[in-house]
């Protein structure tokens, strides 16, 4: 039952409220750990309150149920229902094995919400999180909206945001200084060292213009879009709407290609009419044409080349959002999954020779299982079951779940949203952010979702828009587990969140999260998990390979388990996440045996590696 509870609601502390029920029933007493209490309106959607409310109004009252060391009691009150709960676990044993502290952080995301409700506003908001400065700290970034009339940034509360880590729990704000303000409507971020000079690039994809901004080595950023031939508009769709990037070697010769999403075709004067009750909402994806994506070849020369249509990217035209890299298929060549809108997903086999095949619809990761199309958002291509080859994971509204793809190991993908519970615990949710990580260093990556309705507020009556996070612990067994309020996430409201990016903060091996929310502040989540789980970090260093090793495959023994990374910053909505690869390794100590697999093809060994510890690993030559 928790879980039903656990699914995008908000929690309130209600100590009087309870205590009152708590005498008059006589159960809980005595306990003295929080108790929460939360109430719906009789006839809400969701089909669990369905049930209970009809329950309710059958005259049950005061139920309590004893299910998986939860303790709940329904109640009803003139046409309203509550629940009075409490973690029977909490007070017993454990804590959550995942959870965060809040910590604030000087940015609000703008998308400049107007009453005509034009697409873009309640797009926006990518971040990422990476070290832009080298001094082994990192820093975010956040992409912002602009003026929607005119799409520029009039005001500084639309600028981008560039915070540096200081090292001490703060972040200051250095945008000025970087030149990373930015001009346009921005919705997402890419980070990939392009030029392989040791120093992170940003790619900004945007409305109708994108950014590439080359890092200066000395805190100071400039704009070479144009020289980088990144700034013409198409010559058949006419200016593009990107809503993020994927910094991938398509061909492995050690310079990072650039793969742009492409949402769908939008004119601010041209917006579809979406009435409900009479007044403009966000408009369905089918009011609006599909776009391709894009793929530019890096020349090595600051340049790139679109060779989109010879790729044979152009021809799957799509409403993209979440992108996800990885070589699926282990041939040594980085495949592609973009998560569309409310159309069939997009998997991209590379070929070679810089060709690529859409294989979706064959690969099994075209639709969920049962067959409707759904809002695809963020997406994540990491290894989730610890046998070496990469699964996909993507968020969508509600009633549409957060699909999981678990690759055969045979070039194909078999869906376990069901049978992994995911599908029951998803089915009520809207996520935009996905990332796949271990967030407790128990060496099984876990599952976070930045939550939140692509709606406007005038829609609350109708379905939950505001929504608290949600992380899902990796069980170990092919079975999740949400953590919502265990894992503090209601120390904020419940709200429209969006980009979201992981890495961590403080440096003490836990992996801390920044999550964005629509006209609402940004969100640090630093990771205070219990128990004293060792973890190791590598940061590659190319050689042959990109400097940032994006494509490389790390294999990582340790206890006679094995578990995987596939090093890319392609993670989530709209975001990009390019701290080290984190490894957990649970009680143990020592890797006994570390596997590099780089994208030039030389694979690098290492033996008994002490943990707790960021380890720098240059490629052997
Ligand atoms: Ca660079
Ligand atoms: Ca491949
Ligand atoms: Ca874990
Ligand atoms: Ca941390």
């Amino acid at each position: 039952m928790v879980r039903q509870v656990d699914r995008g609601v908000q929690f309130k502390k209600s100590i009087v409220k309870i205590s009152v029920r708590v005498e008059r029933l006589g159960m809980l007493r005595g306990n003295g750990h929080p108790l929460y209490t939360t109430s719906y309106a009789c006839g809400d959607s969701h089909p669990a309150l369905r049930r209970m409310t009809s329950a309710c109004r059958r005259g049950l009252r005061g139920r309590i149920w004893r299910r998986s060391g939860i303790l709940l009691l329904l109640g009803c009150d003139a046409g309203s229902l509550s629940f009075v709960w409490q973690h029977a676990r909490a007070a017993q044993g454990p804590r959550s094995p995942i959870s965060f502290q809040f910590q604030p952080i000087s940015f609000s995301l703008d998308g400049c919400e107007t009453p005509a409700r034009h697409a873009p506003e309640t797009m926006a908001g990518g971040v990422a999180v990476f070290d832009y400065n080298n001094d082994g700290k990192l820093d975010i970034l956040f992409t912002n909206g602009a003026d929607i009339s005119n799409l520029k940034k009039t005001s500084p509360k639309y600028w981008n945001r560039l915070f540096r880590n200081n090292g001490d729990g703060t972040f200051t704000d250095v945008t000025e200084k970087a030149g990373l303000a930015g001009t346009g409507y921005d919705t997402g971020v890419a980070i990939g060292d392009f030029d392989n000079d040791g120093y992170e690039d940003i790619f900004v994809a945007g409305v109708y213009r994108n950014a590439l901004y080359h890092n200066n080595g000395d805190g100071t950023f400039t704009d070479v879009t144009e020289k980088a031939g990144l700034n013409h508009p198409d010559k058949q769709y006419g200016p593009l709407w990107s809503v993020g990037a994927a910094w991938v070697d398509v061909n492995n010769d050690g310079l990072l290609d650039l793969f742009v999403v492409n949402y769908l075709k939008w004119d601010g004067s041209h917006e579809p009419d979406c009435k409900i009750n009479g007044k403009p909402e966000y408009c369905h994806p089918k009011f609006y044409q599909e776009l391709p994506n894009q793929l530019f070849l890096n020349k090595g020369d600051g340049t790139f080349t679109d060779i989109s249509e010879r790729a044979g990217i152009r021809a799957h035209v799509g409403k993209g959002m979440g992108v996800g890299v990885a070589d699926y298929d282990g041939d040594g060549l980085p495949d592609i999954f973009v998560a569309n809108d409310k159309l069939f997903n997009s998997l991209f086999h590379n070929k070679g020779n810089s060709r690529f095949e859409e294989v979706a619809l064959g690969a099994g990761v075209a639709l969920p299982e049962h067959g409707n199309l759904i809002s695809g958002m963020g997406a994540d291509f990491q290894d989730l079951n610890n046998d070496g080859f990469p699964d996909v994971i993507l968020t969508a509204l509600h009633n549409e779940t957060f699909p999981i793809y678990q690759n055969t190991g045979k070039g194909g993908f078999t869906e376990v949203t069901a049978k992994s519970g995911m599908t029951r615990m998803s089915n009520p949710m809207s996520g935009y952010g996905v990332n796949v990580a271990d967030f407790d260093n128990d060496g099984w990556k876990d599952i976070f979702v930045s939550r939140g309705d692509v709606q406007s507020p005038n829609m609350a009556a109708r379905a939950p828009i505001d929504q608290p996070n949600t992380i899902f612990h990796n069980e170990h067994n092919g079975h999740w587990v949400g953590l919502t309020e265990d894992a503090g996430f209601p120390a904020q409201p419940p709200r429209r969140h969006r980009g979201s990016a992981f890495g961590d903060f403080n440096q003490d091996g836990k992996l801390d999260l920044v999550v964005t929310a629509l006209s609402a502040p940004a969100e640090l989540w630093i990771n205070d998990s219990p128990g004293g789980n060792h973890w190791l970090e590598l940061k590659l260093v190319g050689t042959k390979s990109n400097r940032d090793g994006i494509g490389a495959r790390i294999r990582l023994v340790s206890d006679g388990q094995s578990q995987f990374w596939n090093v890319s910053t392609a993670s989530g909505y709209a975001s990009s996440s390019a701290g080290p690869a984190h490894f957990g390794l649970g009680t143990v100590k020592i890797a006994d045996e570390i596997e590099i697999r780089w994208p030039s093809g030389t694979v690098q060994k290492l033996e008994n590696v002490g943990a707790d510890r960021i380890l720098r690993v240059q490629e052997s030559r």
